[in-house]
């Protein structure tokens, strides 16, 4: 089996989140060829300030590099369909930021195409790959907190709370239809059906725009800059600063969270509280190596990351010992090895822990119900039965039999 360090690779996007796959990707040791920007001179600055040997021209230049033999796409969302499709027909697997595309037809034709050619497919929902967080999901698999009865949380940034915070992510063309949600929201639902085990059935949704005009800048901006253009323009906001969401999970839980990229000092910070039968946890994406779980007959515990104290899914995602924490960036690299360990095989492996096109297929479903619902007032089912799903669903058992679809 090829190690990481056969495997060439390159990366679609260097912003905020493309620079942290670039340097999770050398953290694991895997050989970064290039980077493709919004055009040549782009991507020649970003190559040379990355130092990375090149920058690929057009995507049909970067498939033309027989040595990659992946790609990450970190580009808008807009530009996921297209740019996966091509890269899958080019016989090369794929890694791809959330939200996997702009709606759930794209989404279901990408499962689809995934199934029929074998290929390594994930999208990027790193936060399961918090140590304490792999460690969660094995240990509630296994039962140790019960039946999950209850799921709360939020996942709240404060980096689009002004009028003069302007991000792409603003413009349904660029975004999608949801915008916090898409964004961020999708991380916390991903989480909660990882660590639960149980998919989400049904929402209820409230979505707001608590700032409908906007200063856009001239030029672009990257995300969670805090620049401010000298020159701006007034541009109407459709999409939510904010939503409030009912959940009910298929083993008959509830949940209920609150997304917002508007609540002034929270920088990125995700929580969640499970209340099981036997016993509850709660984490909090801004201190990251701490655990709580909660007993009703005994005292609570504080775990701290600790690869001697974790179990093995939890010790396979951790680097460093206990005390020395390790936050964002290193969810990418053990993220990454998990990917990368089934690109090193050639293919899937039969339940990876990572997100794949289908997870991510899944969450643009759980979209479209927050959408309907947020539209009507009322509850919504998540529709995982229709064409879109049916495409999907099929392509996907023709893998599991080996074939491909
Ligand atoms: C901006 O909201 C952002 O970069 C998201 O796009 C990421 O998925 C999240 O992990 C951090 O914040």
């Amino acid at each position: 089996m090829a190690a990481a360090s056969d495997i060439g690779t390159a990366v679609i996007g260097t912003g905020f989140i493309g620079s942290v796959h670039v340097e999770a990707l050398r953290r694991l040791g895997v050989d970064v060829l290039g980077i493709l920007e919004d055009t040549p001179e782009h991507g020649a600055a970003r190559a040379t300030e990355l130092g990375l040997p090149r920058a690929y021209a057009s995507l049909t230049a970067l498939l033309s590099d027989d040595a990659v033999q992946v790609v990450h796409v970190t580009s808008p969302n807009h530009l996921h369909h297209a740019q996966v499709r091509e890269i899958l027909a080019s016989g090369r697997h794929v890694v791809c930021e959330k939200p996997l595309a702009m709606t759930s037809g794209e989404s279901a034709e990408l499962v689809a195409l995934a199934a029929s050619t074998g290929l390594v497919n994930a999208v990027n929902f790193n936060i399961r790959f918090y140590p304490l967080n792999q460690h969660l999901a094995a240990e509630a698999e296994a039962g140790a907190l019960g039946e999950v009865r209850l799921v709360s949380g939020h996942y709240l940034q404060d980096w689009l709370a002004l009028e003069t915070d302007w991000n792409w992510r603003l413009e349904p063309a660029r975004g999608g239809a949801l915008r916090a949600v898409g964004d961020i929201g999708s991380h916390f639902l991903d989480l909660a059906t990882f660590l639960s085990g149980q998919r989400i059935v049904s929402v209820m949704a409230d979505l707001a725009t608590f700032i409908p005009v906007r200063r856009e800048p001239r030029g672009p901006v990257l995300t969670f800059s805090s620049e401010r253009a000298s020159e701006t323009v007034a541009r109407e906001i459709s999409t939510e600063d904010a939503a409030t969401i009912l959940l009910r999970f298929e083993n008959g839980a509830r949940g209920v969270v609150a997304i917002s990229q508007i609540s002034h000092g929270r920088k990125n910070s995700l929580r969640y509280e499970i209340d099981g039968s036997l016993a509850a946890a709660a984490w909090n994406s801004e201190q990251p190596d701490e655990l709580w779980i909660g007993h009703r007959e005994r005292p609570n515990e504080l775990l701290l990351r600790n690869p001697a104290l974790m179990n093995a899914a939890g010790r396979a995602a951790a680097r460093l010992p206990g005390g020395h924490v390790e936050g964002f960036g290193e969810t990418f690299r053990a993220h990454f090895a998990a990917i990368y360990a089934d690109v090193a095989a050639g293919r899937p492996s039969e339940r990876p822990a990572y997100a794949t096109f289908a997870d991510g297929h899944d969450e643009m479903l759980v979209g479209d119900a927050i959408a309907e619902s947020a539209r009507t007032g009322r509850w919504v089912e998540v529709r995982r039965a229709g064409p879109a799903a049916e495409l999907a669903r099929e392509a996907e058992t023709a893998a599991a039999l080996g074939g491909h679809a």
